[in-house]
């Protein structure tokens, strides 16, 4: 069979070697850009793919995609820029689920493996990393795999090579699930439906949509009780549902305890971490309990444990260092508006030399005014959508200040912060129109901070103290 991959980045490599492994017939690659991340890996390792950089696929005709049977879209490729038939079009969640079908379907191939999976506008990364320690505390072969980092076929791959683990979490994209069909899963989460990602799909009944296919083949649909979007959603398997406010739900607080169906979590207990974000912690200690081996007697002792070990995620919130008395942590990984609101409102009152921008894949911002009056008393504004950006921290009562760049905008933050102040990089924006990623957007953060004098910021503080009383 014959097929197109669209991008080569990390995902559109794995679809390709996934395609070779398979033995499928004319392979061919495309990258609007003209040297795209994974040009040099695909042209040494496969020498089969035709390669086809700096192609504007999004402008070739019908007739360009005719010629092949099967069209491979990386996530961050729009299927509507595609002129080819959607029967054709599939991604790397699709093909995954496609190859993971047939093999089950021979006896020899057919794992024990159980898939979970989550999705959400939020915390899909850290519920899956959660879920992850919870199980391999319990001694289980666990990855967490996708849209968190390794491609899903790149996962696929090395499990046929190295041998598959006991279980697996799955971090799905709307982008992976848009391509995708049901999807056979153990049990699936959808932690929550907020303003992202607008710009691709329409509107948010649109983005829900695609994200409700999570529950499309999964046998254990795990739902925020406390999201009326997700709420409202079908669900085909049995539903487990997850709340901070409702006592009916499965998973529930109660007098600052985590309640499930068979066990309790103090959040007095667990890390600090972990307590910030209690819903991510119910709905990856929901996703765990529909394994087989929660049945275990320890399973409880085991998860409490790693609740308690753990020590978030990195680029979230992170601490990257200190300079002239001035605290610099990294929030990349705050990719829309509401991720940044809940790092600005763990900051103390007027605190915050915030760095923020990027592209903003259309979403309304206007939820950061409220999270940042009063404690942020300046901003340094990035990207494509710095001047939107501009208007609303200005309303948040900050100063503002534009920047070409990651370094100038460390630097502008720097100057305007006090000892004591925290210069936070919470970008409410994808990285993509300045960097490769949101860990290259993290490193440039790390790297301007490294070069800073140690006395940048008490050198301005005289000045600056009046500035961010003021501000
Ligand atoms: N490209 C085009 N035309 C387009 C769009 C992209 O040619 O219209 C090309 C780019 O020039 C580039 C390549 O496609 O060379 C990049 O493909 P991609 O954007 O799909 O990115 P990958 O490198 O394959 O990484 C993807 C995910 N990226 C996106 O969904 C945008 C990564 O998630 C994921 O870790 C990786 O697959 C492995 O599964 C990142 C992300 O930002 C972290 N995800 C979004 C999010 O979490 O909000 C969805």
């Amino acid at each position: 069979m014959s097929a197109l991959i669209l991008g080569m980045g990390a995902s559109g490599f794995s679809i390709a070697a996934h395609f070779a492994a398979a033995g499928e017939g004319a392979l061919a690659a495309a990258d609007s850009r003209a040297r795209p991340p994974m040009l040099e890996k695909m042209s040494q390792l496969l020498p089969q793919v035709a390669l086809f950089p700096g192609e504007d696929f999004s402008r070739w005709p019908a007739r360009r995609f005719s010629e092949y049977e099967r069209i491979a879209l990386s996530p961050g490729v729009n299927p509507e820029s595609v002129a080819a038939p959607a029967e054709k079009i599939t991604g790397d969640a699709g093909l995954f689920f496609e190859a993971w079908r047939d093999l089950q379907t021979q006896t020899k191939t057919q794992t024990k493996t159980q898939l979970l999976a989550a999705t959400g506008t939020n915390g899909k990364s850290a519920t899956v990393t959660i879920a992850r320690e919870i199980c391999r505390a319990a001694g289980l072969r666990f990855d967490a795999v996708g849209n968190i980092g390794e491609p899903l076929l790149d996962a696929l791959a090395r499990w046929r090579r190295e041998g598959f683990p006991d279980a697996a979490a799955l971090e799905l994209s709307s982008f992976q699930l848009e391509t995708a069909r049901a999807a056979p899963l153990r049990a699936a989460a959808l932690l929550n439906v907020d303003d992202d990602h607008l710009d691709r799909h329409g509107d948010i009944h649109r983005y829900a949509a695609i994200k409700s296919r999570i529950f499309g083949g999964a046998d254990i649909c795990v739902a925020n009780g406390d999201d009326a979007i997700v709420s409202a959603m079908p669900a085909c398997g049995r539903r487990v549902v997850f709340s901070l406010c409702d006592l009916r739900a499965d998973w529930r607080m109660r007098g600052g305890v985590i309640e499930g169906p068979r066990a309790e979590y103090p959040l007095a207990e667990i890390s600090e971490s972990a307590r910030e974000q209690p819903a991510n912690v119910m709905a990856a200690l929901a996703l765990a309990d529909s394994l087989d081996a929660a049945r275990e007697p320890e399973w409880q002792k085991s998860a409490a444990a790693a609740l308690a070990g753990f020590s978030g995620l990195p680029h979230r919130r992170r601490e990257v260092l200190r300079r002239g008395g001035v605290l610099f942590v990294d929030d990349s990984k705050a990719t829309n508006a509401h991720a940044a609101c809940f790092a600005l409102r763990a900051q103390k009152e007027n605190s915050v030399a915030l760095i923020a921008g990027g592209d903003g894949k259309g979403q309304d911002f206007s939820s950061l005014v409220d999270a940042a009056r009063g404690r942020v008393f300046f901003a340094a504004l990035i990207g494509r959508d710095a001047a939107r950006l501009r208007d609303v921290f200005s309303r948040a009562g900050a100063r503002t200040a534009m920047a070409e760049d990651m370094q100038e905008a460390v630097r502008l933050a720097a100057e305007a912060a006090r000892p004591g102040a925290t210069v936070l990089l919470s970008p409410a924006c994808s990285s993509l129109d300045m960097f490769a990623d949101y860990r290259a957007r993290a490193e440039a953060f790390r790297a301007a901070a490294e070069e800073l004098p140690e006395t940048v910021a008490n050198v301005s503080a005289a000045a600056a103290e009046g500035n961010n009383a003021a501000a």
